[in-house]
């Protein structure tokens, strides 16, 4: 519980109201530390808020990274409004601190925030639906949609490189060779799997380099569990994890979702028999994307939509290698070998794209054509 300590004095320091009758630990997530509470509020009864104990190691500006996230509810808030949404439930709400930031600071230095819950809704670790995976799709599309016209420059870059392929190679390149918990010998395989398949790192950044794909505001991590889909209605209400919102690439977002949704098994799954891209899905989460993005998306973005798909795939393999190979320091894990079955599903799932590639592209373009 050592890691937890702080959130008491968390707590005294945002502008909830009621008095508290629990806080406990909430989410999967795989880098802050979640916490839900709960408070009595005279009249209203119990009301849900959630704390965020920010990770100061992997997020090293947070003040920045809180400005950000800011300046993007606030513009989201006025498009929703625009749209005749709610907004309470269509966005992220930021609770200031006692002082008036968009966080606090404890006294160890540790950085926390706060959002409004969101009732009523619920994420997902895995495709329960395929309904559900088509609403991710399409709010990640209207995200996209929404803030195609927002200053991407203006915004910091809260992780620099974040997915930039080659750097992402280059630190498994260092971190094979400088082998600190002497890991490598036990993965050859997947090292070769890696170098194989170096040539993939380059693509995209290649083709954003010669302005072939536009530089957008995107999300960057765009895990299903990262959309809260309402329990009643089943839609897709609200993005979260606005952390990595930054300038980046459309075919990323699309990328990430598939690699963590459409697979047919979870992210860790070690029996690797069981772990497929699913043509199904990923045909259904295609069509929510397209259409969610309400033909913003250039030619060349939806032809290389696949692309995106693939190398997400790779890049996030090699980052949970690399993170074995250097002890698990980035990733939390919750059992010896985490990160390696983490990394060998990625490439698994490259390995099965590569097979269903011309299926991945038709897919694409059957639906690239109505959405124009
Ligand atoms: P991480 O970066 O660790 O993934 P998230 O911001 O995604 O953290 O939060 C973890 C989980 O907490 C989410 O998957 C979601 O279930 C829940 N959550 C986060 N923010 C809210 C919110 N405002 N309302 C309700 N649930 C939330
Ligand atoms: C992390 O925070 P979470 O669990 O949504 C990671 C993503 C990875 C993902 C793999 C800031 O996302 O980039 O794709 O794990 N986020 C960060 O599951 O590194
Ligand atoms: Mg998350």
């Amino acid at each position: 519980m050592g890691r937890f300590k702080g959130k008491e004095e968390a707590v005294e320091n945002f502008r909830f109201s009621g008095e508290l009758v629990s806080m406990s630990p909430y989410g999967s997530g795989h880098i802050n530390d979640t916490f839900l509470l709960v408070f009595e509020e005279p009249g209203k009864g119990q009301c849900r808020k959630i704390l965020q104990r920010m990770n100061k190691h992997i997020f090293n500006r947070p003040v920045d990274l809180m400005e950000n996230i800011m300046n993007v509810t606030t513009y989201l808030r006025e498009r929703i409004m625009e749209n005749g949404g709610d907004p309470e439930r269509e966005t992220l709400n930021v609770i200031l601190s006692l002082d008036g930031k968009p966080y606090y600071v404890d006294s160890k230095g540790e950085y926390w925030r706060a959002y409004q819950f969101i009732n009523g809704a619920s994420s997902y670790d895995k495709v329960e639906k395929p309904e559900d995976f088509y609403e991710s799709a399409v709010s990640f599309g209207k995200f996209q949609r929404l803030l195609a016209d927002y200053p991407a420059y203006t915004l910091h870059e809260t992780i620099p490189k974040f997915h930039d392929t080659i750097s992402r190679f280059e630190a498994l390149r260092r971190a094979v060779e400088k082998d600190a918990f002497a890991r490598a010998d036990s993965v050859r395989e997947e090292i070769a799997f890696a170098f194989a398949h170096e040539e993939l790192a380059g693509v995209l950044g290649g083709l954003l380099e010669s302005k072939a794909l536009p530089l957008r505001v995107t999300h960057n991590d765009t895990k299903l569990n990262n959309i809260m889909i309402d329990d009643v209605t089943r839609k897709g209400i609200c993005v979260i994890d606005l952390d990595t919102v930054m300038p980046g690439l459309a075919v990323n977002d699309f990328g990430d979702s598939i690699r963590f949704g459409a697979s047919t098994a979870a992210e860790d799954e070690a029996d690797l028999s069981k772990v497929q891209c699913d043509m199904e899905l990923y045909e259904i989460y295609t069509k929510g994307f397209i259409e969610g993005c309400g033909g913003r998306l250039t030619d060349k973005e939806l032809e290389m939509l696949p692309m995106g798909a693939k190398v997400m795939t790779f890049e996030c393999g090699i980052r949970f290698l690399t993170d074995y190979l250097e002890g698990d320091h980035y990733f939390k894990i919750h059992k010896e070998g985490h990160n390696l079955d983490r990394c060998r599903t990625q490439f698994k799932l490259v390995e099965d794209m590569e097979k269903k590639w011309d299926r991945m592209q038709e897919i694409v373009k059957k639906y690239s054509i109505a959405g124009h």
